[in-house]
């Protein structure tokens, strides 16, 4: 079944962040939903762990450019 993750995101200083992070979130394959808030810097994942892992993630979302970490 699919699961949720919570990541901090840090460097997101504008909604355009976080509409590029939501965009490269919901754009990789096993993510169903995700949503992005610049207030708290948190970041809420809905994948299926079948397809991609919370490392992938937060590597993804430092590949462009945020730093990410999980929220245990
Ligand atoms: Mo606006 Mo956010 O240029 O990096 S997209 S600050």
């Amino acid at each position: 079944g699919m699961l949720v993750g919570q990541f901090t995101i840090g460097g997101m200083t504008c909604a355009a962040c976080v509409n590029s992070v939501e965009g490269i979130l919901r754009d990789l394959p096993g993510v169903s939903r995700a949503v992005v808030a610049l207030a708290t810097s948190l970041g809420e994942v809905e994948y299926d762990p079948m397809v991609i892992s919370k490392d992938d993630i937060v590597n993804a979302i430092e590949d462009a450019g945020f730093e990410a970490s999980l929220v245990q």
